[in-house]
C-alpha cells in the first residue's frame, strides 16, 4: 500500500503528523497532472502556424515529424512546411536538365523501400545523381522511383475513426479528377493506385486523369497502354494548349459521370478509409463541400507523416491561404466526438469532395483564372457566401507530397498570375475588404482597373450570395480583418512616439512572435501591415497573420498575486504571439488615461525609460502616471 513515509497509522498520535502530509501527498498526484495541462496549453498555443511570404499559398501545413526529418522539426516536435514560388527564371524546368533526362521515366521499385509509409534511404554513390534527379519535379525523384506504386502506408487515424462504421449502400459514387502538368510517372500513378486499392470499389466510378499539356514523352502514349490495363476505368483527358489547374479541373469536372467530384493533386497518396467520410457528408448534404485531412509526404525522403488534425484554413492580410488553430466554438461544438468534421472558413483547394450537379450550379470555378493560386479561396467565399458550407473530415487522410518550390512554369510571369487571380476574388467577393486588399497591397492593385468580372459578380446575384461581412462574423469570427465594430490603425507610444510593430524574427515556428517591441511609425501615408493592429470590442489586440498582443502569465501572475510579499525582480515582457481568444490576450484600453491594460493582472503596457540598450521593448508594470504607459490608437482608413 502507499503510505508516505513516517506515517504509521495505528500508532497514537501519529494520525496527526500524517494529516499534514497529506497536502504533501496530493501535491505530488496533482503535479504530474498539472504538468500536462500547462504542456497541452502550451502545445495549443503553438499550433497557430502560419508564414509571411511574398507568394506562397497551399504548400504547406502544420506537422508532427518523425525521427527522419529533423530539419524540420522545432524543439516542440511542431513546424511548417511552406512551399513558395522562386523566381521565374529559378522556376524553369529544364534548368541544366537535357530533354533526355526529364523525358526518361526511371521508374524501378525495390520491394521494400518506401514500406509502410517509410522513408526512403539512397545509397551514397547514388547520391550526385539524386540530387540530379531532384531538379526535374523539385522532390526526390529517386527515392520516389524506388518505391513500388502499391506500397502500404501506416493508418493514421484516430482510434474512434477506424472503429466507425461508414455504411456504403447509401453513399454517392464519385468520378476521382486528378490535373498533372509533366507529373512524375511514379508519383502520378502512386496517386492513381492508392486511390485503387483504398476505396470501395463500388463508389468508385471512374479516375479521370486530365493531363495540362505535359510535355514529356512518357505521359503520353506509355500512360494511355498503362491506364487500360488498370482494374478500374481510368481516362486520361488531354488539353493541347497549357490551360492551368483551374480549366483543367472543369475539363474534367464536365467529362465526369460519379455523384461527386472528388479532386486530387497528381502527388498525393490516400489512406485507408479516406473515401467514405468524404462521400459520406456530402450524401448528407450535398451543399457541403468536404476535405480530407492532409498528412505530409516528404519531399526529401518520400516518408509519410502524420499532420495535425484541429486546424482550418484561413487567409492573411495578402490573402494567402493559411491555417490557424481551430476557433473555440468549433473546438467546443466536437469535444464530444473527435471524428466529427469539422467547418473550415477557408480550404487549401487540392484536395475535396463536392456534389457534380451542385458544383456546376454554384457556378463551378472562375475561368479567368490563370495556371494556379487563388481559386481555393474563390470557391471557399462562394461556397460559404452562396449558402453552402466548407469543412474538413478528420477521419479521412490524404498524403500529399508537399515541396519547398513550385516546379511548374508560369506563363505571363508568377507574380501576375496569382495577383490578376487574387485581385478578381477580392473583387467579386469581399466587398469593402476588397478596397482593404487592394490599398495595403499595392502590387495587387496595379491589376485592378483591367479585371473583367462581370460574369461572376452577375452569378453572385444571380445566386443572392450574402456579402463578405457575413462571412466574417458567421464563419471566422476569429478574424483579424478591420471591421466597424473595432480599431485598425497604429498603436502609439507617446513617450517615444514609436509604434507597436509585429516582429519580424520567427519564433520556433514558423511565425511572427517575439518580444513586443516599437519602432519608427513612418509617416500619415505609410501603410506599411507592420504597424498595422486591431483592437476587438473583446479586447483582442491583432495583427495579421493572426498574432496577437500576450502577456506571460506565470509573469504577470506573480507580479499580481504577490503584494506585501518583497517585490518580485521579474518585470513581465510584453509579447506577440500566435492568437489564442485566452484571457492572457485581452486588454482594456482607457481613453481618458490612455492606458493599455492587461485585464487578468490590472498591469500596464509600458515603454519603460530606463531599461538599458533595447528602449523599444514592451513591458507590463504597475498603473501610474508614467507617460510611457500612454498610448494613442491613430485610426487608419482601410475601405
Ligand atoms: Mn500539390
Amino acid at each position: 500500500m502507499l503510505r508516505p513515509p513516517g506515517c504509521r497509522l495505528g500508532r497514537g498520535r501519529d494520525w496527526r503528523r500524517c494529516l499534514l502530509l497529506l497536502p504533501v501527498l496530493v501535491a505530488a498526484l496533482w503535479l504530474p497532472l498539472l504538468l500536462l495541462w500547462l504542456r497541452s496549453q502550451d502545445a495549443l498555443l503553438s499550433q497557430d502556424v502560419l508564414r509571411r511570404g511574398r507568394a506562397s499559398r497551399d504548400d504547406w501545413i502544420a506537422v508532427r515529424l518523425g525521427e527522419d526529418q529533423r530539419e524540420y522539426v522545432d524543439r516542440k516536435g511542431i513546424h511548417v512546411v511552406v512551399g513558395h514560388y522562386l523566381g521565374e527564371a529559378a522556376a524553369s524546368p529544364s534548368l541544366n536538365l537535357t530533354d533526355e533526362l526529364v523525358n526518361k521515366n526511371e521508374f524501378s521499385p525495390v520491394p521494400h523501400d518506401g514500406k509502410d509509409g517509410s522513408p526512403v534511404q539512397i545509397p551514397a554513390h547514388l547520391q550526385s545523381r539524386m540530387q540530379a534527379l531532384f531538379r526535374i519535379n523539385r522532390f526526390n525523384l529517386m527515392a520516389s522511383d524506388r518505391i513500388p506504386l502499391n506500397r502500404s502506408l501506416p493508418d493514421v487515424r484516430k482510434k474512434k475513426c477506424q472503429a466507425k462504421e461508414y455504411p456504403l449502400a447509401g453513399l454517392p459514387d464519385t468520378s476521382v479528377i486528378i490535373v498533372f502538368h509533366n507529373e512524375a510517372w511514379s508519383t502520378l500513378l502512386r496517386t492513381v493506385w492508392s486511390v485503387i486499392n483504398r476505396s470501395p470499389r463500388q463508389l468508385l466510378t471512374e479516375i479521370l486523369l486530365v493531363d495540362d499539356a505535359s510535355s514529356r514523352t512518357f505521359l503520353q502514349h506509355d500512360l494511355d497502354e498503362y491506364v487500360a490495363t488498370l482494374p478500374v476505368a481510368v481516362r486520361v483527358l488531354r488539353s493541347p494548349q497549357r490551360i492551368g489547374l483551374v480549366r483543367a479541373r472543369l475539363l474534367g469536372a464536365r467529362q465526369a459521370r460519379g455523384r461527386v467530384l472528388t479532386f486530387l493533386d497528381a502527388h498525393c497518396e490516400c489512406t485507408q478509409g479516406w473515401l467514405e467520410p468524404l462521400l459520406t457528408r456530402v450524401g448528407g448534404d450535398r451543399t457541403r463541400v468536404v476535405c480530407p485531412v492532409i498528412d505530409i509526404i516528404s519531399d526529401d525522403t518520400l516518408a509519410y507523416v502524420r499532420s495535425f488534425e484541429l486546424h482550418w484554413g484561413a487567409f492573411n492580410w495578402e490573402l494567402h491561404f493559411r491555417w490557424y488553430t481551430m476557433g473555440g466554438t468549433e473546438l467546443r461544438r466536437r469535444r464530444g466526438d473527435v471524428t466529427e468534421p469539422f467547418r473550415t472558413p477557408a480550404m487549401a483547394g487540392g484536395l475535396f469532395a463536392m456534389d457534380r450537379e451542385y458544383f456546376f450550379e454554384l457556378g463551378a470555378y472562375d475561368e479567368q483564372m490563370e495556371i494556379w493560386g487563388g481559386e481555393n479561396l474563390e470557391l471557399s467565399f462562394r461556397v460559404w457566401q452562396c449558402g453552402g458550407s466548407v469543412e474538413i473530415a478528420p477521419c479521412s487522410h490524404v498524403g500529399h507530397l508537399f515541396r519547398k518550390s513550385s516546379p511548374y512554369t508560369f506563363p505571363g510571369g508568377v507574380g501576375d498570375v496569382l495577383y490578376t487571380n487574387l485581385a478578381r476574388v477580392a473583387e467579386v467577393w469581399m466587398d469593402r475588404w476588397a478596397d482593404f486588399y487592394f490599398r495595403f497591397n499595392p502590387d495587387a492593385a496595379a491589376f485592378r482597373p483591367k479585371l473583367n468580372v462581370t460574369k461572376r459578380v452577375q452569378l453572385r446575384e444571380r445566386l443572392r450570395c450574402k456579402g463578405f461581412e457575413w462571412y466574417l462574423d458567421n464563419v471566422w469570427p476569429q478574424h483579424f480583418m478591420p471591421k466597424d465594430d473595432r480599431f485598425f490603425g497604429k498603436i502609439r507610444n507617446v513617450r517615444t512616439g514609436e509604434c507597436l510593430v509585429k516582429p519580424t524574427g520567427k519564433g520556433s515556428l514558423n511565425q511572427p512572435m517575439g518580444t513586443a517591441m516599437t519602432s519608427s511609425c513612418g509617416g500619415d501615408d505609410d501603410l506599411d501591415l507592420i504597424r498595422m493592429f486591431v483592437m476587438t470590442p473583446q479586447g483582442v489586440v491583432a495583427t495579421d497573420e493572426s498574432v496577437c498582443l500576450d502577456a506571460p502569465e506565470s509573469q504577470t501572475q506573480r507580479q499580481g498575486q504577490r503584494q506585501g510579499e518583497k517585490p518580485t525582480r521579474v518585470t513581465p515582457r510584453a509579447r506577440i504571439m500566435a492568437c489564442s481568444g485566452r484571457p492572457r490576450q485581452q486588454w482594456k484600453y482607457d481613453r481618458e488615461e490612455q492606458t493599455l491594460r492587461h485585464v487578468p493582472s490590472g498591469l500596464c503596457l509600458d515603454s519603460p525609460e530606463n531599461s538599458d540598450e533595447e528602449d523599444s521593448i514592451l513591458v507590463l508594470t504597475d498603473c501610474s502616471a508614467a507617460v510611457g504607459q500612454q498610448w494613442t490608437l491613430e485610426k487608419v482608413p482601410w475601405s
